[in-house]
């Protein structure tokens, strides 16, 4: 079997896009493991220089729609944007209304954005399991690549571990963010944004409460929290949104460390996932290095500990 090369699908525009996802996902819930398009997502997650967006928040806070505005706005920079809605919730109910929608947002004829929903697949491992691969592929070929997700970030998915930048969304009128964030609950995003801004005093008020306790919130990365007040209706406030996001993509893009984290969490969390806590530790020390390969490597260990199970239950 012969796989695309990262060459032939930077090239292939959306439509190798749309297959190579496809195929990809037929032969992980066939085999189970990235098997040969370990080197296609090692060689994609090595060039990939794009920058990952999550956007985050309650349902109805306005995600799909901010993040349609911000896809024109970087489209009218030159950037090729990629916008990806993973939804837990609508997994069983809504999630072919939901690639409705957010095909609505496309443009046919526009060869440099790509709008695709994960709500309605469902396989082994789970929802966010072909999420991950998704992004490492879609990071390759296009300049931003917006997530949007429904939670509150930390315990959400492994999905949450595999953004480069956080931002969070809070309602006019809700102090949910707030609350998330004192209690621990969330951890602090990177960038905040209140919704609805042409609500008026409303939004304004929310905007003042959450500035008033994380006017000092860092985020994990040490990066200074910013707040925002935007209006994807009336377009305020979404320029200074879109450079502070452009600003955080530029620090954590310049770390090492994040890249590496990246990589040992999504191979730790795969493993974790499949083999649990015992399996991982018996392999826990190969991830002590930098994983320059993570694909293969989660494929080799994968198979090492399949083989050692297998051996386990002959014997
Ligand atoms: N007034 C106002 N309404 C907005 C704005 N942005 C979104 N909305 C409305 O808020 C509702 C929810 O917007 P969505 O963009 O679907 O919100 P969402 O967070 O993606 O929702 P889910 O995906 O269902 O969680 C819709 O009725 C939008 O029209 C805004 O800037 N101003
Ligand atoms: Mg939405």
């Amino acid at each position: 079997m012969t796989v695309i090369t990262t060459n032939e699908l930077r090239l292939g525009g959306k439509a190798a896009m749309s297959r190579v996802l496809a195929d990809l996902e037929a032969y992980l819930a066939r085999q189970g493991h990235v098997g040969v398009y370990g080197p296609l997502l090692d060689e994609c997650w090595s060039q990939g220089r794009g920058l990952v967006v999550g956007f985050t928040g309650p349902p109805g806070v306005g995600k799909s729609t901010l993040t349609g505005k911000l896809l024109k706005l970087w489209r009218e920079d030159g950037l090729k944007v990629a916008v990806v809605a993973v939804d837990p919730s609508s997994r069983h109910s809504g999630g072919a209304l939901l690639g409705d929608r957010m095909r609505m947002r496309t443009d046919p004829d526009d060869a440099h954005s790509f709008v695709r929903s994960l709500a309605a697949r469902d396989h082994l491992g789970g929802l966010s399991e072909f999420a991950i691969y998704a992004l490492v592929l879609l990071r390759a070929c296009f300049d931003r690549v917006l997530v949007e997700t429904v939670g509150v970030g930390q315990s959400e998915t492994e999905v949450a571990d595999f953004v480069d930048s956080v931002v969070f969304l809070a309602q006019p009128g809700s102090g949910d963010a707030l609350q998330y964030m004192k209690a621990g609950i969330m951890e602090v995003p990177h960038i905040c944004a209140v919704t609805k801004s042409d609500m008026g005093m409303v939004a304004e008020r929310t905007l003042s409460d959450l500035k008033g306790s994380l006017s000092l919130a860092i985020s994990q990365d040490d990066w200074p929290m910013s707040l925002h007040l935007v209006s994807a209706s009336t377009g305020k406030g979404m320029e200074d949104l879109k450079q502070a996001i452009d600003q955080h993509g530029q620090h954590v893009q310049q770390q090492q460390k994040h890249r590496d984290d990246m990589a040992r969490n999504m191979v730790k969390g795969k493993l974790l996932a499949a083999f649990g806590r015992e399996g991982f530790a018996h392999v826990a020390h190969r991830l002590d290095q930098r994983l320059n390969n993570p694909f293969q490597m989660l494929d080799q260990l994968t198979m090492e500990l399949r083989q050692c199970l297998s051996s386990h239950q002959v014997s």
